[in-house]
């Protein structure tokens, strides 16, 4: 059984990607998994392409260094060749009306156009290229978020298309709800996900950052006046994000860790070392791997390799069936 899950460069990592997905991609990842950067998906909006290629290599050493199996690591963009032709497959089986259905087309793009930046259409076609992603590799499970399990559905449904009209060449995947994980909320504001592509970073704490940084991100994060110490997401939610992260560096939960606290700020201190603590090991290797391009490429054309062959026979099937090859 293959579970497959994807990361997007859109901006540096950071704690919220690494407690909520990938340290559980490196404890539970099985060798018939798939990881891969999703560089390709962070074309649908401005950015730079300097940016995008650094970003991609960083996301990809810190996978590795996490501890994930480095044959189920790859990176979207080495498979453009298989994966052009099967989009445009995809796309040919899907309508219109389908693909303007998708919820996160309709938020991005009106975030867009209240910023009035153009909208891309690589916005609105993304959902099949992820498609594309999930059947070149006949996963069986996708874990992904509410906001994603609609795309996971139009996969579904160009699978079942496909198999039905032109004949079988694809395995038809299931969306899965990853095992709950923390949801780390930025630290200047609570009521905000940490993002990677945040405007303002001072309440995001990047998997990259200088231990020092990350001690005064964390001192800064906004609390309140109420000196109470407990874990109550509703009335304190700055306390309690800063209990739920500590808890997930521990391997606790936050009413577990709230006891033994007599103020604020010897939580922000028991955060900061934490968190410290546990992104040490992976930025140093993720530094070792970026100071390395040698070593960094021949990973990166292992896994590139496999999930390519993995991909080749579906696609000449596809495109014979399709009746272009
Ligand atoms: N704040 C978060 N807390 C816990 N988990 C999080 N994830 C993202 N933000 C948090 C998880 O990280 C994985 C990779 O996500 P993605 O690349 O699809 O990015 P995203 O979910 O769109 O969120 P980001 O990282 O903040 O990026 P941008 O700025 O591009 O929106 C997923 O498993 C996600 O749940």
């Amino acid at each position: 059984m293959t579970r497959l899950s994807g990361i997007t460069p859109s901006g540096p990592v950071h704690v919220g990607n690494y407690l909520g997905a990938i340290r559980r991609w490196a404890r539970e990842g099985d060798p018939a998994d798939l990881y891969f950067v999703s560089d390709l998906h962070a074309m649908t909006t401005p950015y730079h392409p300097q940016k995008l290629r650094g970003r991609t290599r960083e996301l990809l050493a810190i996978l590795i260094a996490a501890g994930i199996e480095p044959d189920t690591v790859f990176v979207q963009s080495d498979l453009l060749p298989q994966l052009g032709p099967l989009t445009w497959v995809l796309e040919c089986a899907c309508a219109f009306g389908e693909a303007a259905r998708m919820t996160q087309f309709k938020e991005k793009s009106a975030d867009r156009s209240h910023e009035g930046t153009p909208v891309r259409v690589g916005l609105f076609t993304y959902p099949v290229l992820m498609a594309a992603d999930i059947l070149l590799q006949g996963a069986d499970e996708v874990p992904v978020g509410d906001d994603q399990a609609q795309h996971v559905e139009l996969a579904r449904v160009l699978a079942r298309r496909f198999n039905g009209t032109y004949g079988e060449a694809f395995v038809v995947p299931r969306a899965v709800t990853p095992p709950a994980a923390a949801r780390v909320r930025d630290l200047a504001d609570a009521t905000r996900k940490m993002d990677k592509s945040a405007s303002d970073s001072a309440g995001v704490l990047f998997a990259l950052d200088e231990p020092d940084l990350l001690r005064r991100k964390v001192k800064r994060a906004v609390t309140d006046s109420l000196a109470r110490l407990e874990y109550r997401p509703d009335e304190q939610p700055g306390l309690a994000n800063l209990l739920e992260i500590l808890g997930a560096c521990l391997d606790k939960s936050p009413r577990e860790v709230v006891a033994g606290f007599s103020s604020y700020g010897e939580v922000k201190d028991a955060v900061a070392e934490a968190v410290i603590e546990e992104l040490r090991p992976i930025r140093e290797r993720t530094l070792e791997l970026l100071a390395d391009p040698t070593e960094l490429d021949r990973i990166r054309a292992v896994g590139g390799a496999r999930a390519t062959g993995r991909g080749s026979h579906r696609l000449t099937t596809v495109l014979r069936l399709a009746g272009v090859a």
